[in-house]
């Protein structure tokens, strides 16, 4: 993981799923990262394989809300899934016409996941802030 400025991957909408292989010192994990957009997400069905899940929300993507809301919820129903931790990063927090932490949190309805491991926790795409602590709580899950 490189988080400096003007090191960061190319940010065209995500066609299909990019594959990223991030190494930690306890271990590596391989990422597909999926698109969020109507047609990306009619994929996420086929690949939900994995030994964990990240969902990134972004804090200014007030519209999307109930649709994010609506992703989770069925995760969390759905029993393949629900044995596998769920991280939910939150990004652009205190941009301008952001949501705060509670509001998002509130919004997803992030309290009526249980069943699942899940935590959620604020992130920056942008200086790479939160990044550690929230793997660090994923790697703790494996
Ligand atoms: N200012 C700022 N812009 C960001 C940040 N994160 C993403 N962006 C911008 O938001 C836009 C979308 O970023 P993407 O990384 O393509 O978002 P995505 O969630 O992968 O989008 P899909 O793959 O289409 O679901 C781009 O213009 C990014 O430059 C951030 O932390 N700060
Ligand atoms: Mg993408």
């Amino acid at each position: 993981m490189n988080p400096e400025p003007g090191n960061l991957p190319p940010t065209t909408p995500t066609v299909g799923f990019n594959l990223e292989t991030i190494h930690f010192t306890r271990g590596s994990l391989v990422i597909r990262d999926f698109g969020g957009s109507d047609t990306s997400r009619a994929l996420w069905t086929s690949y939900y394989n994995a030994s964990a899940y990240i969902f990134v929300v972004s804090a200014k993507d007030k519209e999307r809300f109930p649709l994010a809301k609506q992703e989770l919820a069925w995760a969390a129903s759905h029993h393949n899934l629900n044995d596998y931790p769920l991280l939910i990063l939150v990004n652009r927090l205190g941009e301008e016409g952001a949501a705060t932490l509670d509001e998002v949190k509130g919004a997803l309805e992030v309290t009526k996941l249980d069943g699942m491991r899940w935590d959620i926790k604020p992130v920056s795409a942008e200086t790479g802030h939160g990044l550690k602590a929230a793997f660090s709580w994923l790697l703790e899950q494996l």
